[in-house]
């Protein structure tokens, strides 16, 4: 796909300063579970928090375009770093962007967008995964407020982020339809951030619980109308499908990248392993579904710009990159043998990364479901 300069010009200065300040504590912020805030702070100061929102409002004044080329330029090097902006870009801030009112969006958005707090998104629940509509979290009116009670968990920025949109039930015999999404502040009484996960991969970002035990929120934090809760976020899924699509993009072309490398340095029986045609056969496969990810990640980020309707394309490029990115990784580590296995090699990271995009945004079942669907309607 021909690129205009100015997403040339993205690129180029993504990678620069992924090379240049997330590569080097990648491997440590994996070892230590600890979380990047100076790479996150440097990345709100280059506008990369924020990428697709208008620069009145904070944001890059970029598109989706910009933005995903910008998280797969920093997955590429750091999936942790990369899930980390893709969660509060994508399900934090998009939201209040999408249905916020005037005075919801003056309020929250220019701290989001420009970096200097972070947002997060609290949809799933201990039972409530795939059928994210089986939410059991209450917002029950009490006056001029919404008193809410319940927990979410494998919330991405749980304990970091200070803005936060949760969704909760408010009409359960309507269910889907019952379903309403408020923006909580971090240190409203009763509202706190619970466990913290201890996970496979993307162990430098942030994974917790949000606890609500009679958190009593103004009515005027309602986002978007009473019982719209449930279109709001599978609105706000399809654009962070795409975010996480660039993410596995970013993790397998990070894989392909090391694996070219090291195939061409590597001597076996006399000669680089690279002359292999095993080997070449195995970068091959990976360079064209790096490339056909490419595609299907980049084609619906110029739709979701142009207002189309993406829902299965959103869901075929997530599936497509999530899926691709579990191969390239798992290739990678064969070529690199014995080493690969080891924690020196950063493609043991990719391959634990890489996880999270067949399951994280709907699982890659819930992909096809959702593609089926659309299809047979
Ligand atoms: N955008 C806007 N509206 C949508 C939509 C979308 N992408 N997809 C469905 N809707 C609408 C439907 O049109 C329907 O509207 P009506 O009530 O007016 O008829 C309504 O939303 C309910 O849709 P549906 O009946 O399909 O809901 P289901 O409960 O059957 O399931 C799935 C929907 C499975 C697709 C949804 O629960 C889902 O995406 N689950 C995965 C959740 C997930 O990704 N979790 C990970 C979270 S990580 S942050």
């Amino acid at each position: 796909m021909q690129l205009s300069d100015e997403h040339i010009m993205i690129r180029k200065m993504v990678r620069e300063f992924a090379e240049a300040e997330v590569k080097p504590v990648a491997q440590e912020i994996d070892e230590t579970c600890e979380f990047p805030w100076e790479t996150v702070k440097k990345m709100g100061e280059l506008r990369l928090m924020g990428m697709p929102f208008p620069e009145e409002l904070g944001g890059g004044g970029g598109d989706t375009l910009g933005y995903t080329i910008g998280v797969e330029e920093i997955s590429r090097v750091c999936a942790s770093t990369g899930i980390t902006m893709a969660a509060h870009t994508s399900l934090g801030c998009y939201p209040i962007f999408d249905v916020g009112t005037e005075e919801q969006k003056k309020k929250y958005l220019p701290d989001i967008a420009s970096g200097r707090k972070l947002a997060a998104f609290g949809l799933t629940e201990p039972n409530a995964g795939s059928d994210a509509g089986a939410t059991e979290t209450t917002a029950v009116r009490d006056g001029d407020h919404y008193v809410i009670n319940g927990t979410k968990c494998f919330i991405t920025n749980a304990s970091t982020a200070e803005t936060f949109v949760v969704t909760t039930m408010t009409d359960k015999e309507k269910r889907t339809r019952g379903i309403s999404a408020f923006i909580l502040e971090k240190g409203m009484p009763g509202f706190k951030p619970g466990k913290k996960e201890n996970k496979l991969g993307v162990r430098g970002s942030d994974t917790g619980e949000l606890i609500f035990e009679d958190c009593r929120v103004p009515a005027e934090n309602l986002l978007g109308k009473e019982g719209e809760g449930f279109k709001v976020f599978l609105r706000t899924l399809d654009g962070g499908r795409i975010s996480i699509g660039a993410m596995a993009l970013g993790i397998a072309q990070g894989a392909l990248d090391a694996s070219v490398k090291y195939s061409k340095e590597r001597k076996q029986f006399g000669a680089s392993i690279s002359s292999f045609g095993a080997i070449q056969n195995m970068l091959a496969d990976m360079a064209t579904e790096v490339e056909a990810s490419r595609l299907l990640v980049y084609d619906v980020s110029l739709a979701k710009d142009r207002g189309e309707r993406i829902i299965k394309e959103a869901a075929m490029a997530k599936l497509f990159a999530s899926e691709t990115a579990m191969k390239a990784t798992r290739m990678a580590i064969q070529i690199h043998g014995g080493y690969g296995y080891m924690k020196e090699y950063d493609v043991e990271r990719f391959y634990r990364d890489a996880k999270i995009t067949v399951i994280g945004e709907g699982t890659t079942e819930i992909q096809k479901l959702v593609i089926a669907r659309e299809l047979l309607r």
